[in-house]
């Protein structure tokens, strides 16, 4: 008995794949005022291999999607892309202005203070996904993050 417990344990050592490691920094989301049901969420994601973030999820919202800012005939247009590329090693800023999670159809109000659950989907080349779990501190309406980002435009 004891011996099969042991190979057991040595089969799923075996098959445990080198796991990739997915770290997010410097998340944040935007507080809302009272009747607000949408807010962006910003951070800087980075993955050791190749990989994909490709949907996000959140108890605090009833949608969460993966937007980007671009310039279109002079106009600022924002609209849901559906996955976001993260080059092996090398940190993707989903910044006001550019990629963002945007999350709509609020529960509540988010205030300065509070902490938002975000359910980030990687997806890697093998299709494998993973979730990675972040908790994202609310932070003022009028907060902007360092290195210059440009203003939410929401
Ligand atoms: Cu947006």
């Amino acid at each position: 008995m004891k011996k099969i417990a042991t190979a057991l344990i040595l089969l799923s050592t075996l098959s445990l794949p080198a796991m990739a490691e997915v770290s997010v920094t410097a998340p944040w989301v935007r507080a809302t005022v009272p009747a607000q049901k949408s807010s962006g969420a910003f951070m800087r994601v980075q993955s050791s291999t190749k990989a994909r973030l490709v949907g996000v999820s959140s108890p605090a919202a009833a949608q969460v999607e993966l937007h980007q800012m671009e310039m279109k005939d002079n106009m600022m247009k924002m609209g849901p892309v559906d996955g976001i590329d993260l080059p092996a090693g090398q940190g993707v800023n989903l910044a006001s202005g550019g990629y963002h999670i945007m999350l709509t159809g609020l529960k509540q109000q988010l205030k300065a203070g509070d902490t938002v659950e975000l359910n980030l989907q990687v997806e890697y080349p093998s299709k494998k996904r993973e979730v990675v779990t972040v908790k994202v501190p609310v932070k003022p309406i009028n907060f902007s993050a360092p290195e210059g980002a440009m203003p939410a435009a929401h």
